[in-house]
């Protein structure tokens, strides 16, 4: 069986990468739409050798497709969401829009899979630093609950889009040549520098994208009471995050059982070369599926806490791949009707 599908934002950072692992991945693709801005109608992308030609977004646009791959930000696919479903198509939501919604699924397909058989249309895609942390999370606390997360972030420009991606090299470019970097996609300079993430913070103190991680991760885990603490920061990294990991257990866990577990653990790839003080880099989990894990150690200040540190390319696993898994995961059970109980 094939499949009619949209890519909407198809022009941006995650969109790009969706394209290209439809082809790399050989989704079964009856027919294949590039939807974006009106600013990109009539633009061509490639995709199995042959130009297909970008159109904006519309109602009209929208029919006939089967499944929309959405990554124009949480404005359109609020905006747009629903009039897909009420077309008939099952939207895979790479927005913040609807991923706290209690009948909308939150999928990490090495996670929570039979989680996205009961569906109203709508399955959303997790925020990139959430579904990096949770590959390797999920197997230690398979084997023994984690009681408390306490990480703290280094992400990459790509999670604020093609655009801010360009605007770092551009940062860099005017600040070797001694003039002053351009700011307009983000709120200050990131080359050579980092900032707290510029998301919107809220009255506690934390910026929106930290309590995504809270949220985020309680819920594919379905543990409410998970306690989660973050800090997420933006470094001069194009397109991989990485995360410095605590975990505090109510026994301690053996680094060496970790290391086993994470070893086998599906997304991940351990890499550890102690001697040659050799970890997991940005550079490395550049355009690689895994998220490259290491640093596994005994937390110093608590017999039962554990460090581990990991890098994964944000546009791929953190965004548009695992979008691509859920896709995958709905052709392969056949759930991709809509099936969630009244
Ligand atoms: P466009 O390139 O035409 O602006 P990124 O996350 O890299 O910034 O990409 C955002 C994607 O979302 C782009 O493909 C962009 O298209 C698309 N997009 C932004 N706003 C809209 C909109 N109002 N309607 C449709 N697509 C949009
Ligand atoms: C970032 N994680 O790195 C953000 C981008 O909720 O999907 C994605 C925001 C989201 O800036």
């Amino acid at each position: 069986e094939t499949y009619t599908v949209a890519i909407l934002g198809a022009t941006g950072a995650v969109g790009t990468e969706l394209l290209e692992l439809l082809q790399e991945r050989r989704f079964p693709i009856k027919s294949l739409k590039l939807l974006a801005s009106a600013r990109s109608a009539g633009k061509h992308l490639s995709f199995r050798g042959q130009p297909v030609t970008v159109e904006a977004l519309s109602q009209s646009a929208l029919e006939d497709v089967d499944i929309v791959l959405a990554s124009a930000g949480a404005s359109v696919s609020r905006e747009w969401a629903e009039v897909a479903i009420a077309a008939g198509a099952v939207v895979i939501d790479n927005s913040s829009a609807f991923r706290m919604d209690s009948d909308v699924p939150l999928i990490v397909p090495e996670v929570n899979p039979e989680v996205a058989a009961n569906h109203r249309g709508l399955i959303a895609n997790p925020n990139c630093t959430t579904i990096l942390m949770s590959l390797a999370l999920w197997p230690l606390h398979q084997v023994q609950p984690i009681r408390r997360v306490v990480v703290a972030t280094y992400q990459s420009a790509s999670g604020a889009g093609a655009r801010a991606m360009a605007e770092v090299k551009e940062q860099a470019a005017a600040m070797l040549a001694d003039q002053p970097p351009p700011t307009e996609i983000f709120p200050y300079p990131l080359a050579f520098n980092l900032f707290p993430h510029n998301s919107p913070l809220t009255e506690q103190g934390y910026c929106q994208e930290e309590m995504k991680m809270v949220n985020e991760t309680r819920k594919i885990f379905n543990q409410p009471d998970l306690r989660v603490t973050a800090t997420c920061i933006r470094v001069p990294v194009l397109r991989a995050h990485s995360e410095a990991v605590n975990l505090e257990f109510d026994t301690p866990f053996e680094p060496e059982r970790a290391r086993s577990i994470l070893a086998q653990a599906p997304g991940v790839k351990l890499l550890e070369d102690w001697q040659a003080n050799y970890f997991p880099m940005p550079f490395e989990a550049s355009g690689q599926d895994d998220v490259l894990v290491g640093r596994i150690r005994q937390d110093l200040s608590h017999p039962c806490g554990l460090e581990l540190w990991l890098s994964g390319d944000q546009i791929r696993k953190g965004a548009a791949l695992n979008a691509v898994q859920i896709a995958e995961l709905l052709v392969a059970k056949r759930w991709l009707a809509t099936a969630v109980a009244a």
